[in-house]
């Protein structure tokens, strides 16, 4: 991953291969995808087919960067014969976490405010990155969750114009899944164990956790590090 670039992942001859684990683990199947979205942050193994190539063949892996520029990740040279293995088509069960068991839902701002332009100067325009509003303080915790509970958290990109710019959000101490983006259905790559999800502008994304393991106090934040750096993060603290 970089700092902060999206990254779209795709084969320089668009072949299709299969996501099996998105951030925490295995998906429940495998999914048939070309290209695959990934912000700073967020991880997902992939299988390849290269049985078909002949010797020597070489493929690439490239990475175009949103807004960037393209370049090639990886080169695979086709190296002989290999044992072939075939994708089992069911990797793991996995339970949905009801929406019904929430105890409680939090709302997530990540907000881009222009600072205006002339006292910075020569007309730069200032950015002002925040969650609900405020910068991160190790001072202070900023939302407490009960040990055993279940939570929505509805996390939303509202940017001000000129200002609009992704945003990745990045939870420690769970593993969450998403309930929805947009008010739709994730796509089934997005549908495993998460703990960092993309939210581009103007998006709202509903994710839904259980707080079991551990008490203590965490940090949530964007994992553009820039915009972490620049503060966008906050404490959680897990009491019983
Ligand atoms: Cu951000």
């Amino acid at each position: 991953g970089s700092n902060s670039s999206i990254y779209h992942i795709a084969f320089d001859d668009k072949r299709t291969f299969h996501v099996i684990a998105s951030d925490g683990g295995f998906l429940e199947r495998p999914v048939p995808m070309n290209t695959i979205r990934l912000s700073a942050g967020e991880r997902a193994e992939i299988m390849v087919d290269f049985s078909k190539e002949s010797k020597y063949a070489v493929i690439s892996l490239l990475i175009d960067q949103m807004g960037g520029s393209r370049f090639e990740a990886m080169r695979i040279t086709v190296n002989g014969s290999a044992r072939v293995e075939t994708i089992p088509q069911t990797l793991r069960t996995m339970e949905k976490i009801p929406e019904s068991e929430a105890t409680g839902v939090r709302g997530f701002i990540m907000e881009t405010m222009s600072m205006g332009g002339n006292r910075m100067g020569m007309g730069m325009m200032g950015r002002r990155l925040t969650i609900n509003g405020k910068k991160m303080d190790i001072n202070r915790i900023d939302e407490q969750v009960r040990l055993g509970s279940t939570e929505i958290w509805e996390i939303t990109n509202r940017s001000a114009m000129m200002m609009s710019m992704p945003h990745s959000m990045h939870l420690h101490d769970v593993q969450f899944q998403i309930l929805s983006r947009n008010g739709r259905t994730p796509q089934p790559h997005e549908q495993g164990r998460k703990d960092t999800v993309l939210i581009m502008p103007g998006e709202t994304v509903r994710i839904i956790s259980r707080f079991r393991d551990y008490t203590g106090v965490y940090m949530y934040h964007c994992h553009l590090l820039e915009h972490e750096d620049d503060g966008m993060m906050g404490q959680f603290e897990v009491i019983t």
